[in-house]
């Protein structure tokens, strides 16, 4: 949880070339007998943002390819290698993996010093949609993340073509300074000044009701007649986000400058979305494209369309669409354009990619998505969660222990909590080896907290109330004064930690273990470690 020292440099192109370590760092550790060993350098790589060129984090291979996709059946042999002139460590997002391979400083691992490097050697159990972020400080806002697709036979046969879409959010003020402000603000100027913060005490009845003199906000609904998510228009509050930023990203891309991609006529088209946003959910417009929602989170579902969805903070959605054979919408004179536009909750800023056939001219496709939405939006709820269904749930199996897990905050210095207590602290949640477990996620607060449980997944079993066989997933969105209840096995020893997925939050408090009774790691001492070096 370092925020006070300069991570990465956030500096101009001209200036932040002395953040490279030594390149001789990056000596080759291949062995000859281990062909599918990879190397990842964690380092600073140019970004164009509104005109301005500036140098931010990213994990990349030797060749520039963001991040690494193995094959299942390879496993992950990977070889970290920090060319930052900062510590760093790489966690694998939703994977269940020896606790000593999750790549969380100060808790499974020290940091990666500059210019050292961190052998990762693990089986993959999952298929699908993952990613890799730095579990250090605030390295998340400075894109130090990557996708990571972990390919089979099945994962690959799922459509004609497959396209990966990293969804983040950026800003021009270094993370430290908008952690440093937000901590500094007055309780009642939170939002950045747009309006005031409701205090966040537990009180009952404080939840905002949508009424008719409220203002009109995108949110998805269910449209029962058609059987699919849609978008609407509704009088609601407006979501509640901390930061304000000058840009969402898709594939480090801004909406002017978007990824395009080509397709044919009749293809389908996986396109597998992460959203490695730090304080930006996101509302997905297939438009006319009615796309199948076929898993969360890597895990797979009963499917479900629709052409709108919603995207917590750390979360991935798998959609796929279904090229037309006879293209009726041609925007240009040789080919069509499908946009694909991503809108941040509670903003009216987008990303995007386009779809396109044929030769469409590059301005065609380039001019065809949203340069802003026409109007802000709700925040995330359960209208998507409360329909997924697992294809693979738990065995039925009662229930050994629950656990709380009460979200709360103060705006009053900015502090966050789970049951009341901060992080760091070694009063953690504990289990033991063979239980079912159940988790109570009880949000207090007026705004959403997408929560996530290291090592796998878990399966969401009730939403405000009502029982479900939901969504394996890793990450839950828990809305505005929402009570989740997931379930999962204890069947993995180690510390595994459960945060939201909002650096600010989780730096500010909002983190806890949940830890196997017996187990220790050499790494993790809460007690002796200030907060500002806690590592999460
Ligand atoms: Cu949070």
């Amino acid at each position: 949880m370092h925020f006070t020292s300069a991570f990465i440099s956030f500096s101009f192109v001209t200036t932040s070339l002395l953040c490279l370590a030594n390149a001789s760092t990056a000596t080759a550790k291949v062995s000859p007998d281990d062909v599918k060993r990879v190397q990842l350098f964690v380092r600073e790589t140019p970004l164009t943002v509104n005109g301005k060129t500036i140098m931010m984090g990213s994990v990349v291979q030797a060749d520039g390819t963001q991040g690494y996709s193995p094959n299942q059946a390879d496993g992950m042999h990977v070889d970290v290698i920090n060319q930052l002139n900062v510590p760093t460590s790489i966690h694998w997002h939703g994977l269940s993996l020896p606790n000593s391979m999750d790549g969380v400083a100060f808790v499974t691992q020290e940091p990666i010093a500059p210019g050292n490097t961190f052998s990762y050697d693990f089986p993959l159990k999952e298929t699908g949609t993952y990613w890799m972020h730095s579990h250090y400080a605030l390295q998340e806002q400075y894109l130090v993340s990557a996708p990571m697709i972990i390919w089979s036979d099945a994962e690959r046969a799922k459509a004609d073509k497959q396209f990966v879409i990293t969804l983040t959010d950026f800003s021009f003020t270094s993370p430290e300074a908008i952690l440093q402000g937000l901590r500094n603000a007055p309780a009642m100027d939170m939002k950045t000044g747009s309006k005031p913060m409701p205090e966040m005490k537990e009180m009952p009845g404080m939840q905002e009701m949508p009424t008719a003199t409220q203002p009109q906000v995108i949110a998805q609904q269910w449209d029962e007649a058609n059987s699919q998510f849609v978008r609407a228009m509704v009088n609601a509050p407006i979501a509640n986000t901390d930061v304000k930023y000058d840009a969402l990203l898709a594939n480090r891309r801004t909406v002017d400058d978007p990824d395009v991609m080509k397709v044919n006529p009749g293809d389908t088209v996986l396109l597998r979305i992460i959203a490695a946003s730090c304080e930006t959910d996101f509302f997905i417009d297939t438009g006319s494209l009615d796309a199948e929602l076929l898993a969360v989170d890597g895990q797979p579902i009963q499917p479900l369309s629709g052409n709108f969805f919603q995207l917590a903070i750390a979360q991935r959605i798998d959609l796929r669409v279904t090229i037309p054979k006879a293209i009726s919408n041609t925007t240009s004179s040789d080919g069509a354009v499908f946009p694909i536009t991503m809108q941040g909750e509670g903003t009216t800023l987008t990303c995007g990619v386009v779809l396109t056939t044929g030769s469409t001219s590059d301005s065609a496709a380039m001019s065809a998505l949203p340069k802003t939405a026409s109007m802000t939006t709700a925040a995330l709820d359960n209208t998507q969660e409360m329909r997924l269904r697992a294809t693979a749930p738990l065995a039925t199996k009662k229930i050994d222990r629950t656990l709380p897990a009460v979200l709360s905050g103060t705006m009053d210095g900015y502090q966050w909590f789970i049951n009341g207590i901060k992080y760091p602290t070694r009063d953690v949640l504990t289990v033991k080896l063979g239980e079912r477990v159940e988790m109570v996620l009880t949000n207090k607060t007026p705004m959403g907290h997408p929560m996530h449980l290291h090592d796998g997944a878990f399966q969401v079993i009730e939403i405000d109330g009502k029982p479900i066989s939901g969504a394996q997933r890793d990450t839950i969105e828990v809305p505005p004064h929402s009570i989740i209840k997931i379930a999962f096995d204890a069947d993995n020893p180690g510390i595994w930690p459960f945060h939201c997925h909002i650096p600010y939050h989780a730096d500010s408090g909002m983190c806890t273990m949940l830890k196997y009774e017996g187990v220790e790691t050499p790494h993790w001492h809460p007690e002796e470690v200030p907060s500002e070096k806690s590592g999460l």
